[in-house]
């Protein structure tokens, strides 16, 4: 088994990649609601269907970038340092409100993302060209019927990622370039709160593929049946 050292700065327990292996991968299906559905509409299904499958990734992100960079910035070679650096300000609080530097601009489609085997992989590669030296934000939110504490992301990515819930970061890998693959890392004791919850992913890429994964899970590794919201740039006073 693969061991990484991954850096937490919120004093969460993070454990090793490559922990879980749970199969097969697929896709969130999109429009399930609207901004304008009733949480208490959202139902989880029960017990027994909360298994975790290749339908829990999330897949329904708004993208900006790419923010390119030179081969020998951060130091050349694995330029690990790009994964602090802060392409756009207050990067925890990305919402699909803030106007990027031209022509880096936001991006809203979920079919984009499908990649040709169906796992649940965010393809950047597909969406930036191929772009090699280069970072993206991606943001989501996900609607949970009630607060779930001690919930669990789970994230794989090629090459470098953070990851920000309700503007508190709650992981970071910069070790080494990888290969992204599903739950290569597990990220614990995560509070979500009842309604939207806003994730901020930056992801990294040095060379070659360029991609990321994330799920969530309760503190048993069961689903957390999560909505998303339809991946459209926030409205004034939205979070
Ligand atoms: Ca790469």
């Amino acid at each position: 088994m693969m061991t990484c050292r991954l850096i937490t700065r919120a004093g969460r327990v993070l454990l090793a990649a490559g922990l879980l292996a749970m199969g097969g991968c697929g896709l969130l299906t999109s429009g399930e609601i609207t901004p304008t559905t009733a949480i208490s509409d959202l139902e989880f299904p029960p017990a027994d269907t909360q298994e975790l499958t290749d339908q829990h990734f999330v897949m329904n992100w708004l993208l900006l970038g790419p923010f390119t960079f030179g081969p020998e910035d951060f130091g050349g070679a694995q330029q690990q340092a790009a994964a602090d650096k802060e392409f756009m300000p207050d990067e925890a609080c990305l919402n699909g409100t803030q106007t990027p530097p031209a022509p880096i601009a936001w991006a809203e489609s979920q079919q984009i993302f499908t990649s040709p085997n169906g796992d649940g992989r965010v393809v950047l590669d597909k969406v930036y060209r191929n772009t090699d030296h280069a970072a993206v934000y991606a943001v989501a939110w996900v609607n949970c019927p009630h607060e779930i504490a001690d919930a669990k992301l789970l994230v794989g990515s090629d090459d470098y990622l953070t990851v920000w819930v309700n503007g508190e970061m709650v992981f970071s890998y910069n070790v080494r370039r990888r290969v992204g693959a599903p739950d290569q890392d597990l990220i614990e004791r995560i509070t979500l709160k009842k309604g939207y919850n806003r994730i901020v992913v930056k992801c990294v890429d040095v060379i070659r593929g360029w991609n990321f994964y994330l799920r969530l899970t309760d503190k048993d590794f069961k689903a957390i049946p999560v909505k998303p919201r339809p991946a459209a740039p926030c409205q004034s006073g939205e979070s």
